[in-house]
This record gives C-alpha cells, structure tokens and sequence, in this order.
C-alpha cells in the first residue's frame, strides 16, 4: 500500500513539474513527495483516496468545468454545484422566498411568486423534482433552465444570464405533476407530465367514479425564447387515462416530435386500506405490466392550432378521443411498476425501468413505428391502441434490483439507479453504440456500490444528443453512516462517480450532503456554455423584466422623496456607502412606492435593502433597480440599512424611515 502511495506521489511530482510547476530540484518539490505521503498517511488515506482528491480538488482562484443544477427537493429551490469540486456556488430561490436574493420579501420576486397562485391562494413552497436545461438542436444551450413542482402543478423559468427566476406558471387543470419539466429539442415546449389523476380541474368526484371522471392530462408548455416566458395563449394539453403517468422524455434525430411517459396504476387502485380494501402500494403493483405512452407532439401541435381542443379553464384541452382518432398516443407494455423513461442520445432507443423488475427493457423507435404503420392494434379500456411488447422491445438487459433512471455517457454505455441494490450498473448499448465499446451488445458491465438507495443519476452533458462522458453524480436518498450525526434527519448524500474509463472501472470520488432538502434529478452543463452576466447591463435594469426601468434614478441629486396627496414616491440611489435619500418621512396611511437603484458598476459590489417592521428585503446588485410598494400603515421610527457587508462603511449605510402618526 505504501509503495502505491509514494507512486501517486511521484506522479502528482511529474504532474507539477509537466504544469510548470517547480522543478524537481527546486526545495519545495523535493520536500512535496515526503509531505504528501506523510499527510496521507497520518490522515489514513488510501492511493485510492489520494487518487479521488487530486481528481477533485480546485484551488483556489480555478473554476469547475461543470456546473450542475439540481432540483432543491421540498425546499422549493434550484441548487447550483460546480463539478467535479462539488462546491455550492448558489442557491436559487423559485417557488420559494429566499432572503439573500431579496426574493419574494417585496421586491420584483413577488410578481414571480404571485404568478404561482393555487386558487388565488399564495403558495409559497414547492417539492421541486426535475430541473431541465434548455436546448438548440438537443444540446443544452445554457440560456434557460425549468423545473416542476409536483406537490402543486407548477413550472418555472430561469433565466441563466442573471440565475434568478423569472416566472411560476400554475397548471390551470392539475393539481399535482411529476413528468416534468422536460424539453424538446429545440425547447419548443416544456412539458408538464401528469401524476395522480383527478378530475380535470380537480373538482369534487367521489372514489367510485374513478374511472369515469378521474383523467390523467399532460401538458405542452409552449416557450417563447425572445421573451423568455411560456406562453400559455400557445400551449395545450391532451387528457389522458387515469393511469399514473410518471417520468417523460422527448425524441430527438430520428424520434424529435415524439414523446415517451411511463406510468403505474393502470389497475386504477383508489386506495381505501381503511375500508378494508388492498394499500395503493399493492393495488397499483398488481399487473405485471403498465403502459409506455407514446405521444406524436408535433400531431398534436397541428390538432390543437386546428383549433380542435376545447378550452378548460382557459386552456385548450385535446380530449382522449381525439388524440385516439388523430393518431396522436399509442402505448405499449412496460414491466414492472416502471420508472423513468430515457431516450438514447442518438433519439433510436427509450430506456424504461421497472422498479419489481430486475430489467431495464429498451425499445426501439423504429420498431414503433413500423407497429404504428402495420396497424391492427387491440384497445385498452380506453380505446388507446396497445403495441404489443414483442413487436417494439429492442432488447432487455438484468442489471439488479429496482432500476429505475438511465443517463448515457459518449462512450455507448449507459447508467441505470439501482434503488434496491443501491448500486450504479453501468451496461452497454447495442445497435449503432456497439462499435463505441469493447463490450458485445447489450449488456452488464458493472455494478458500483453507492450509499445509499440512489433515485435519480446524471451525467455530464447527459440528456443531449452529445453526452461528456467523465462524470455521472448518484443522487442517494439516504446517507446512513457517510456523515457525521447531526439528528434523526439526515442530509441527502450526492456522490461524484468517475467514469473516464471504459469497462468495470467506475469508482466513487467524493460524497457530498445536501442538508437542506430530498433533491430528485439534476443536470449537468459544460460551464463554457453557460453566459451570465458580470452586472446587470445597464444601470436602472428591471431584472423581472430584463430592460431598464425607465422610471429608474440614477443621479443622487435627482434622488428624493415626492408627495401626491396619499402617494409617496421615493427615488432612491444606491452606492456606497450610502443610500440617498437617507430620510424618508411619510404620515401614517401614505401609499409608498420607492425606487431604489444601485449605481455601482464593480463587479461583486451588491447592497442589501432591509426595512424594519415592514417585511421588506431586497438584493440590490450593480445596476439594479428593485420597486417595493406598499401602505405605511405603522407609525414609528423604523430604520433601512444594507444587508451586505459592502465597504469599511457598511454599518453606516443606513436611514431612518419616519411614519408620523
Ligand atoms: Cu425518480 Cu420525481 Cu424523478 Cu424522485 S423521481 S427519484
Ligand atoms: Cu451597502 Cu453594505
């Protein structure tokens, strides 16, 4: 073993010396060698842990060449990790009010909260599940990001040039989702996939009628790119059977207008353990088989701009029978409780697993098609015609207990969660990958152990026609003995798996907690991709609206406070280390609306904005401007000063806001 860590040792030697770095006889390597082995071996480090250090340590001043983005789980958040160092670099408030980013505490984040209305009633959570980049030709293009919140229905929209959200849409017709937000490859549409069936619109419907009024209903976001918004006047849904429909994915290359959803529950269990009939658990898991829905969109976009879905709450609604009659969902056998459906980068394949099969099953797109075309299919109970298995599936590969995600890498191998075995199996893909690896078709390759109980993975560039290969992340659900015990909630563990290697030779880098909530899915982007802004633009810049306010302020000698009987107008300008106006004095009942502009131009130079006794908190970084309204229905002496330790001055960026009673 020592001999192994002294030729790591004489490596990472040869490795400096190769990046520039000092010369073998300088002092500094000469005395590195006897450091670093004595360092690893008073920490009791393997050659396989140095190895997994040096493959993932940034120093300091150097940047991760991936960035990933990972659902927050219940947090309602958008976690943003730079890779392979696995450091946060950012937390992005979405369907939930974050206070560092002054989002949601009366600045311009209210108006994206507010969007995410249930019934008019705020919600201001969200059970985050599947964050998607979007893309231009199936390759991630770093402009925008869309993530789902099951709990409520919800999409929303990141704009990736300043990493903050832009808008929550709330599903009019559902209530609950969970296949989304995917894209197709041109993020035509971000798709909203269903979950628990209700009635359309969710209105009262007893049990027993379940399967004549409960529906199933996904939806085709359409997304306006200039704009940066979806466009609900442009976007559709088609009903669906109460079947659960779970985990989507769209074609590309030869499958780009169609789209692929598992589903469980085709039993139509409604529960009842109370009434003595069978848990949801076993009710739902009764067939050996449920259904792949297959979905022509682009059929489905001609339909619904034929004017032919009806309008539910505003929004147009293919029913059953019409996407049946236009040829517009097909389904086909999928065993066994299945989970997860992923098309293959090359768009020829989708990877269905079954969570009580020990099988990833592979269907080809051709195949389909051909089905499609011979015709003479039987109907489920709802008339949607059925492919019968044999006429579609590719090839079925056993990988191990509970699969359930799969993620390709640029090699033709793909990576499949183990959920019950809690292991990372890495198999080949056959047909046209086969001349990519050594391995023969479809086939095992190997299982990697992860702790513990892994739902989603991901890999680098992993959901595009072009994967990286490199990376992929194990997103465990628990992490038993990895951390230290800090009480019965346990934080997620993400472990970094090296997979820059063909055959059985993944290994576990590094073990990184995410302590602040269950994240499902997350992607992986190049970090050249992505084009954020160094400040915003212009100074005055609404960043809800992404132009410059035209009300803004920018000269402090035009700062002040302006009365219109009830209405107060406040024009205020940021800089350090002072905010100008620094009194403002208002009568009880006033109505306040108060500008506030930053005019700093230096990179990183953010102030806070913190009003006392008034519930408002605002990030103001350079050039923004921020608009909080609001009744100054409390006399008092309250203070505003800046949240952000800006300058040596900080503390004294401060005001008094007056309220006369
Ligand atoms: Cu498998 Cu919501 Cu994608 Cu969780 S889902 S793991
Ligand atoms: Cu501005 Cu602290």
């Amino acid at each position: 073993m020592k001999l192994k860590i002294v030729s790591i040792i004489v490596v990472l030697t040869t490795l400096l010396a190769a990046c520039g770095g000092p010369s073998t006889s300088a002092p500094v390597a000469s005395g590195l060698p006897v450091d670093a082995a004595a360092i690893a071996k008073d920490r009791g480090l393997t050659p396989d842990d140095v190895a997994a250090a040096l493959k993932t340590y940034m120093p300091s001043g150097k940047t991760d060449p991936y960035i990933m983005f990972a659902s927050g789980g219940q947090s309602g958040q958008v976690l943003v990790i730079a890779m392979p160092s696995m450091r946060i670099l950012k937390v992005i408030g979405v369907f939930t009010p974050e206070p560092w980013q002054g989002y949601g505490f009366g600045g311009s984040g209210n108006k994206v909260l507010e969007g995410g209305k249930v019934n008019g009633k705020e919600v201001l959570w969200g059970d985050t599940h599947h964050p998607n980049l979007s893309e231009t030709k199936g390759d991630y293009d770093g402009e925008f990001l869309f993530i789902n919140d099951k709990a409520n229905a919800r999409v929303a929209v990141i704009d990736l040039r300043d990493f903050s959200t832009k808008q929550i849409i709330k599903n009019p017709n559902a209530i609950n989702d969970h296949g989304g937000a995917f894209v197709t490859p041109n993020t035509e549409y971000v798709i909203e996939g269903p979950q628990y069936a209700a009635p359309i619109g969710w209105e009262y419907a007893p049990l027993d009628q379940y399967k004549e009024k409960y529906r199933g209903l996904i939806t085709f976001w359409k997304f306006d790119r200039l704009k940066g918004r979806i466009d609900p006047d442009q976007s559709f849904q088609i009903e669906l059977p109460p079947y659960w429909q779970d985990l989507c994915d769209a074609g590309k290359g030869p499958s780009d207008g169609w789209f692929f959803c598992n589903s469980f529950n085709t039993e139509l269990a409604t529960g009842g353990i109370e009434l003595g009939n069978p848990p949801f658990e076993a009710g739902t898991t009764k067939n050996d088989t449920d259904y792949l829905h297959i979905f022509n969109w682009k059929k489905a976009e001609e339909i619904f701009k034929a004017g032919k879905g009806k309008k539910i709450n505003g929004m147009a609604v293919i029913d059953l029978e019409t996407a049946i009659k236009e040829n517009i969902l097909y389904f086909a056998p999928e065993p066994k409780s299945p989970h997860g459906s992923d098309v293959t980068p090359g768009g020829e394949f989708i990877v269905v697993g079954g969570k009580l099969d020990p099988h990833v099953t592979i269907y080809s797109f051709e195949k389909i098609q051909a089905a499609i075309k011979a015709g003479n299919l039987n109907k489920d109970a709802y008339g949607v015609p059925v492919i019968p298995l044999d006429k579609v599936m590719e090839a079925q590969v056993e990988l191990g207990l509970g699969p359930l995600h799969t993620v390709f890498d640029d090699k033709g191998y793909a990576y499949t969660s183990l959920f019950l075995d809690s292991a990372v199996a890495r198999w080949s893909l056959g047909g046209p990958y086969e001349k990519k690896h050594p391995e023969p078709g479809w086939k095992l390759v190997q299982k990697l152990p992860v702790q513990y109980n892994i739902g989603h993975i991901t890999a680098a560039e992993g959901d595009t026609a072009s994967p990286d290969g490199q990376f992929v992340v194990a997103l465990n659900k628990w992490s038993i003995d990895r951390f230290a015990n800090v009480g019965p909630l346990l934080p997620q563990n993400f472990q970094l798996v090296d997979i820059n290697n063909t055959g059985d030779k993944m290994k576990v880098l590094y073990d990184m907690p995410i302590g602040m909530a269950e994240p499902h899915y997350a992607q992986i982007i190049k970090a050249d991709k992505l084009k954020p802004f160094e400040v915003y633009p212009k100074v005055g810049w609404d960043a809800e609206k992404m132009a410059v306010d035209p009300n803004a302020v920018t000269d402090p000698k035009l700062a002040g406070v302006k009365r219109d009987g009830k209405n107060v107008t406040v024009n205020m300008v940021v800089v350090r280390s002072h905010f100008t106006p620094e009194r403002v004095e208002v009568q009880k009942g006033d109505h306040v609306v108060w500008r506030l502009t930053s005019i700093e131009q230096q990179r990183d130079a953010t102030h806070g904005f913190a009003l006392s006794g008034y519930n408002i908190n605002l990030s103001i970084e350079p050039g923004k401007t921020e608009v909080i309204e609001f009744d100054a229905n409390q006399a008092g002496t309250f203070t505003y000063y800046c949240t952000e330790f800006c300058s040596a001055l900080h503390l004294e960026m401060i005001g008094y806001f007056l309220v006369k009673p």
